[in-house]
């Protein structure tokens, strides 16, 4: 059976959720690299595969096109149900699920890649501005997250259990993104020990920005 296409770029950190979700899966994929810093997400071919020119993208065997990490890791966990990324209490579910929204949601669209370069273009921010705009933005969610998995109940190894789930998946692409930018993790004892307990694990290492063919 042909691999689904997964099209991607090394550094996007949504790119890094899906492919942690498609490694716990264990779906191997074809992968198309889009250099974002070139632009090569704006080309006719690929905005002919994602009208919005974003990464990631998976093109399914039959051709179907799936678009937004989020929703494209949920049809994963929807086909194969096993290894499951939301715990099965459906309170937990719903806790999973806010933890991953205030990173997908909260931080990373006022963070993304397009959005940096308008503060550039539009209001002439530096790299020393944009840097702490990302940050901010990282802190302001950041904070409250790391208070909300030090109040658990259970310190599991993971955010919501003994095994990495949506949350962790966010989690982890989300404090790679933080080390472009100099965040100071040192403020996350709970979000550092998740991410290097993820970090452990083959799924989260074969996914990191540094081991794809197009890493620089
Ligand atoms: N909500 C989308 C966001 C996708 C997204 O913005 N991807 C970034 C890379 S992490 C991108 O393609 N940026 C290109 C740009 O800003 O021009 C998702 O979760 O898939």
């Amino acid at each position: 059976m042909t691999a689904p296409i997964l099209h991607s770029y090394f550094r996007s950190s949504t790119s890094f959720r899906l492919r942690i979700a498609l490694n716990l899966k264990g779906i191997e994929t074809d992968y198309q690299s889009h250099h974002l810093k070139l632009g090569e997400q704006h080309s006719d071919a690929y905005l002919r595969v994602n009208r919005q020119g974003l990464v990631p993208s998976l093109v399914l065997a039959n051709g179907t096109v799936l678009t937004q990490s989020m929703a494209i890791i949920e049809y994963l966990d929807e086909t194969i149900p096993e290894p499951s990324l939301l715990p099965k209490d459906q309170e937990t579910r719903a806790k999973a699920r806010a933890m991953a929204q205030m990173i997908a949601c909260e931080i990373h669209p006022v963070n993304n890649l397009r959005v940096l370069e308008y503060l550039r273009s539009e209001f002439g921010a530096g790299d020393s501005q944009v840097a702490s705009w990302f940050r901010h933005w990282v802190d302001t969610t950041f904070v409250p997250l790391e208070q909300m998995l030090a109040e658990r109940e259970t310190a599991h190894r993971f955010c919501l259990g003994e095994t990495p789930g949506l949350a962790d998946i966010c989690l982890v692409a989300q404090v790679a993104n933080n080390a472009r930018f100099d965040v100071d993790m040192s403020a996350y004892p709970v979000i550092s020990r998740i991410n290097a307990a993820c970090m452990e694990l083959d799924a989260f290492k074969k996914a990191a920005p540094a081991a794809q063919p197009d890493a620089e």
